[in-house]
């Protein structure tokens, strides 16, 4: 995976999302092994509210890439045993998130637009929304 940023054991996976920039505007590309996976659903959140977070689960084995581009929201990510969080606030800076990571979506702009890259199609019972029962499948 190209340009994963901050420190290897940190939750915080960044990537950066090749451009091209000109005159008439800028286009980013996902291609090769940016995002790391075969990627099988692309969604999008739109309209959202700042004081209406999202989340609050875990995947058990979806892998996901999240970028804002349009907006901002503040993502946190959680494996059980520390929490983190990162401002997702440009087109250009695309987050890795692995599976069994909590996850919450704060402090959204009302223009965000967050596109997300799924490694699997929708399942609902990959979902993790409890977190009790995250923390004790995360300690195995
Ligand atoms: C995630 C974060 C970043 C579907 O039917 N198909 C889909 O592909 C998705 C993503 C959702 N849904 C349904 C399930 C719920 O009834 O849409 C409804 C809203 O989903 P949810 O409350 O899970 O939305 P968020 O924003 O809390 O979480 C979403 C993704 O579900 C999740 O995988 O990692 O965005």
């Amino acid at each position: 995976m190209p340009s994963a940023k901050k420190s290897a054991n940190s939750l915080i996976k960044l990537v950066q999302v090749p451009s091209w920039n000109d005159p008439r505007g800028n286009l980013f590309v996902f291609e090769k092994d940016l995002p790391p996976f075969e990627i099988k659903r692309v969604y999008y959140l739109t309209n959202t509210v700042e004081n209406f977070s999202r989340g609050f689960h875990a995947h058990r084995d979806l892998q996901q890439i999240a970028v804002a581009v349009n907006g901002r929201c503040r993502m946190v990510l959680d494996d059980g045993t520390k929490r983190e969080d990162v401002w997702l606030d440009s087109p250009s800076k695309a987050i890795y998130i692995d599976s069994m990571m909590w996850r919450e979506m704060h402090d959204f702009s009302a223009d965000c637009v967050l596109l997300v890259l799924a490694s699997a199609e929708y399942d609902e019972s990959d979902y993790i929304r409890n977190y009790d029962d995250f923390i004790a499948a995360a300690k195995g």
